[in-house]
């Protein structure tokens, strides 16, 4: 039986362990990527471990999310990166320079490579034959210093493509069927490898759309084929020699299958407040929309953008609609102008932003009281533009510019009544300027790392208590993101660096009181649902937590990153080994967990917890290695220790 590439790319790192789905492994990462709202915490971790240098083939820092400059923080903490990535040999993208997803595929991204990117979406990396995963900055700045990555060796699922996307649907519209198909958690654990005739009829940049939000379905990554259509971009950005092919072998098994035929895909959109609310457009036609945006961490290369100019050409967006364009970098906006892409948004009235991620982390953008968004992002988890009960819902480019230009909710078919659909060709060669991304220096004696009052110094975490007694401080549902427990925004996000700021912000949307409560208990638990803290690969989420005294989570199930999140500042992620269990435990009970420190060393799986006087059993599903982390009070504890 011949091998999947997802399994050739992973032997081909392997350092630790065997591919076995479930049990842990560690692999060799050659290329790191941070992005300025997960890396000065990130960098911070570096620091800390003392390396001198960044120790992979090729580490790059992007400043793309907090670029709005409301006071002084946003831009200290842009100073910091760039004498930081000065001082440690990375690359530095300038803000304005484009969304690090983006600029990764244009400048960096070679087939074959694994990276780690302290952000969810790095899989877009995917576009171009990486295995490109999401991991908490601390897992970044750990690679960064050369230590492999470790994970549960994922599972392979083949999902075949046939057929080709018929007009006014795309890339978009491929994972939305995907996601319509499984759901937020039909992906976790698992790698979603593509193949099959239809990827050819894909370019990178679709390959890269239907990547990013692969996060969306919990997979640890995607990847596709390196062919044609991958050398074809790599040539037009002047790149041709990092090509090579990669595919799977012809006789490839997978240890899960599906297929989708492209041709008979249809417009889709996913409705407020969840990626997997998938329904066809021609289902919800005729909602009245207030806000339309094109662009962002995905839906924002030169063929989206391209798109969305050649469909408003001549025409004006509808008077009501706000209709705005996040251009993916700056490469991306230059090519679109030198098409004369710029001129027609600008006659449409289309609002043209900088390069960069903006509203699709609520930096910017908010929508107004009850109005309805439409975005071509990958997430609309509640509130997550700055606004309670928003009305956000994440579709293609095509259906996009249908909603400006009728100002309803239209199915972009209905767009042929102005002509057919309008066929795209990337550049053969983009035009390339390179001038924002600061190369690394040699001698690097003479730099100073310039701190700013907003970096405050990592807080100090004990180790794991011999027994514990907590109060249950908060109880919530299933899926609940990392959006709702560490909330986004360009009110918060300026604290990414200062710990005791930015935890006064945990569970603000549902609960403004909790981090009063849980800093006043002392030691506090979490109970979740299903797939808790999917989303983000934001660290806060768990470090700001533990900073307020959280120990444990107990909950149906986690999702990836927010799991090794967890055990990276020593809280213990436990589930139910009885689900129904969820339902007895509220908030305000006290629980009791005994022996807890020799449980956890002697390498118990099952953790007993008292909950209110009654006896209930938590599962612990963690490596040799995790255990040693969690009893050292979280990875930088053992790390500092000695222990690597
Ligand atoms: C997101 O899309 O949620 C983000 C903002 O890019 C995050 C990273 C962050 O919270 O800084 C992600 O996806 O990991």
């Amino acid at each position: 039986m011949g091998k999947n590439l997802a399994t050739k790319i992973l032997e081909a790192h392997l350092v630790e362990g065997e591919l076995i789905p479930g049990k842990e492994i560690a692999i060799k990462i050659d290329h790191t990527l941070l992005q300025d709202a997960t890396g000065t915490m990130a960098m911070l971790e570096f620091m800390a471990m003392g390396a001198p240098r960044a120790k992979v083939e090729l580490a790059a820092q992007y400043i793309d999310h907090n670029l709005l400059q409301t006071d002084s923080k946003n831009a200290d903490d842009h100073v910091f990166l760039m004498t930081a990535a000065q001082k440690f040999g990375i690359h530095l993208s300038k803000p304005g320079n484009g969304v690090s997803h983006q600029v990764h595929l244009e400048r960096f991204g070679a087939p074959g490579k694994v990276m780690l990117g302290a952000d969810s979406h790095t899989p877009t990396a995917a576009g171009l034959a990486m295995l490109a995963i999401g991991a908490g900055g601390l897992d970044v700045a750990m690679a960064m210093a050369g230590h492999p990555f470790h994970l549960p060796c994922p599972r392979i699922w083949g999902v075949k493509l046939t057929g080709k996307l018929p007009d006014w649907v795309s890339g978009k519209d491929v994972i939305l069927e995907m996601l319509r198909r499984h759901t937020v958690k039909g992906g976790v654990g698992k790698i979603i490898e593509y193949y099959g005739p239809g990827v050819e009829t894909l370019s990178a940049t679709d390959r890269g759309t239907i990547g990013n939000m692969g996060a969306e379905l919990g997979a640890t990554t995607s990847v596709f084929p390196s062919d044609h259509r991958t050398r074809e971009f790599l040539e037009a950005q002047g790149r041709g020699e990092c090509w090579q092919p990669l595919t799977a072998d012809p006789d490839a098994a997978y240890d899960e299958y599906d297929e989708i035929d492209l041709s008979a895909l249809e417009p889709l959109i996913a409705c407020p407040s969840s990626p997997d609310n998938v329904v066809k457009v021609k289902d919800v036609e005729g909602v009245k929309v207030d806000q339309v945006i094109v662009g962002s961490s995905v839906n924002s290369s030169f063929r989206d953008l391209m798109v969305v100019c050649r469909i408003l050409d001549g025409k004006r967006v509808a008077p009501h609609v706000s209709f705005n364009i996040n251009p993916g970098s700056r490469q991306v906006l230059e090519n679109v102008a030198a098409q004369s892409g710029f001129m027609s948004l600008l006659l449409a009235g289309a609002q043209v932003h900088q390069p960069g991620c903006l509203g699709c982390i609520g930096m910017g953008q908010a929508p107004g009281t009850n109005q309805v968004s439409l975005r071509t992002f990958p997430r609309n988890f509640p509130g997550r533009s700055g606004v309670k009960n928003d009305r956000v819902y994440l579709c293609s480019p095509e259906t996009a510019a249908a909603a400006g230009i009728y100002g309803v909710i239209t199915d972009p078919r209905k767009l042929g009544e102005f002509g057919p659909c309008p066929r795209v060709e990337n550049p053969q060669k983009y035009l390339l300027d390179d001038s924002s991304i600061i190369p690394p220096l040699e001698d690097t004696s003479g730099v100073e790392i310039v701190t700013g009052p907003n970096i405050v110094p990592f807080p100090e975490f004990e180790e794991l208590p011999g027994e514990l007694t907590a109060e249950v401080i908060i109880k919530v549902e299933d899926n609940i993101s990392t959006d709702t427990i560490m909330p986004a925004g360009n009110r918060v996000l300026p604290f990414r660096s200062n710990i005791p700021a930015i935890s006064q912000f945990v569970f603000e949307q549902i609960d403004p009181d909790f981090h009063k409560r849980a800093k006043e208990k002392g030691n506090g638990v979490v109970v979740g649902g299903e797939n808790y803290g999917q989303g983000s690969s934001r660290e806060h989420a768990a470090l700001a937590p533990r900073y307020l005294g959280i120990r444990a989570k107990i909950a149906k199930s986690f999702a990836r990153i927010h799991k090794a999140n967890l055990i990276n500042f020593g809280i213990l992620p436990l589930t139910f080994e009885n689900p129904a269990d969820y339902g007895l435990v509220k908030q305000g009970d006290k629980v009791t967990f005994k022996n807890l420190r020799d449980l956890i060393a002697s390498g118990a799986k099952e953790i007993p917890v008292q909950v209110d006087g009654r006896e209930i059993v938590t599962i612990l599903e963690v490596s040799e290695r995790e255990r040693q982390d969690l009893l050292a009070g979280g990875t930088l504890n053992y790390v500092k220790k000695g222990n690597l």
